[in-house]
């Protein structure tokens, strides 16, 4: 076993907690102030090459693996969670399907204009009656000679309104469905007959926006069929693929948010002074301070094992759904606590804890809720 993490991955580490530091901290309040990241932010991200993490570098990206990723997530959670979601969502389900997928001209044509950050890209598969049930899209794509006509409403499509390009997941063949009826297109957002919807309001993760999408008679031809004219009707197994690593790399990023928690709560514990001495001290918070670092180191040692073992071609459908599962309920849990140390001051907006505890509710809902988690993973159990 070698838990070392490999220097060019630890130096990749440290150029990302000087951007967080120097960047991003100190306009996260006025991010969430005004539900939007500014463009400098934007183009600094760019520069950092943060747009292609995992675009390989003949596209144009970084090329890092999944524990890379995971690393580069890990910091970048630990303040506003919108930022990992601007850059995240956009290299990772947004535009996997073309890399895992696609076709060697999808891969030439868009992944290069994703890694420079030229194109933001979405993922678009939840709808009004396919959340959980991802098979149920309703959202149809029918064939009028070399071209499908798309038809639907999407909606919590994250970076929706950003997006110059959609990976857009729709029903080919209503009777044959997630076996063989559901097909992957990627869809330029300046096709007619494709809109940008309502602009949904959350309860947190302010600054990264979430919306509908229309789909009004919005004609696309054959090629733009994620890997072409033979994967028509396959499009349900490209959209699990990209779920499973999309899995892992939500993982990532509760982790940063718990253990930015515990650095926090560690630090206030030791200066917040009742009955004349530092509140670390009473044996209540110091229990609540071993099991959030009890937790969180469990649950780095899963992520990190189920990115490793990704990262040597083993299919991780259950580990991804593992970490998932483990690591945002996890950080749900120590923000709970992380309130509760920080007192009536965790539930004021001028401190930070009341918005991670926002924000990471979300975590265990989005990606596939911590119920088809653990559904994947009695399945992965219990099948022949
Ligand atoms: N990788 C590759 N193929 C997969 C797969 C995976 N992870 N999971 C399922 N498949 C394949 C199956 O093998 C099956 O194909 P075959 O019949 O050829 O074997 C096909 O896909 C249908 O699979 P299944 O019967 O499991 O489909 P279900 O409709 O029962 O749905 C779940 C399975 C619940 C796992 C799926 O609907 C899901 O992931 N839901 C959550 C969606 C989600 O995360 N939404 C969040 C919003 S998107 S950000």
């Amino acid at each position: 076993m070698d838990f070392e993490i490999p220097e060019s991955l630890r130096m990749m580490q440290e150029t990302i907690r000087r951007f967080v530091k120097q960047d991003l901290e100190p306009i996260s309040d006025k991010v969430e102030e005004e539900d939007n990241i500014p463009e400098e932010i934007v183009q600094k991200m760019r520069e950092l090459g943060l747009f292609g993490l995992s675009i390989p570098e003949e596209y144009g990206g970084l090329g890092l693996g999944t524990l890379g990723e995971c690393l580069v997530y890990e910091e970048l959670t630990k303040t506003n969670a919108c930022f990992r979601s601007r850059i995240g969502t956009s290299n990772g389900i947004g535009s996997m399907g073309i890399l895992f997928d696609g076709t060697e001209g999808q891969k030439r044509k868009y992944l290069p204009r994703i890694a420079s950050g030229e194109w933001t890209t979405c993922f678009a598969l939840s709808e009004p009656e396919a959340g959980s049930d991802a098979g149920n899209v309703q959202t149809a794509a029918e064939r009028d000679g070399d071209h499908f006509v798309i038809n639907g409403l999407k909606h919590f499509i994250t970076n929706g309104d950003v997006a110059s390009l959609a990976t857009v997941i729709a029903v080919t063949d209503k009777k044959k469905r997630s076996r063989g009826g559901i097909t992957a297109f990627v869809v330029e957002k300046s096709t007619p007959g494709f809109y940008t919807g309502t602009i949904e309001r959350k309860m947190g993760l302010r600054g990264s926006h979430t919306c509908e999408l229309i789909f009004d008679n919005c004609r696309v031809p054959v090629e733009n069929v994620i890997g072409g004219e033979p994967m028509i009707g396959q499009g349900f197994k490209t959209a699990m693929g990209v779920l499973d690593k999309g899995r892992l790399t939500m993982g990532a990023c509760a982790l940063g948010a718990a253990h930015k928690l515990l650095e926090l709560c560690v630090e206030y514990s030791k200066e917040r002074v009742q009955f004349g001495k530092p509140i670390a001290r009473f044996q209540s918070v110091g229990n609540m301070l071993a099991d959030m670092a009890t937790e969180i180191y469990a649950g780095r040692q899963m992520l990190y094992h189920a990115a490793w073992l990704r990262d040597r071609g083993k299919m991780v459908i259950k580990e991804a759904s593992m970490a998932k599962l483990f690591c945002t309920e996890m950080a749900c849990r120590v923000a709970d606590k992380a309130v509760q140390i920080f007192g009536g001051m965790g539930y004021m907006k001028d401190l930070p804890v009341e918005r991670f505890y926002r924000d990471l509710r979300l975590y265990p809902i989005y990606e596939g809720t911590s119920e088809i988690q653990r559904l994947v993973i009695a399945r992965e159990l219990t099948k022949d």
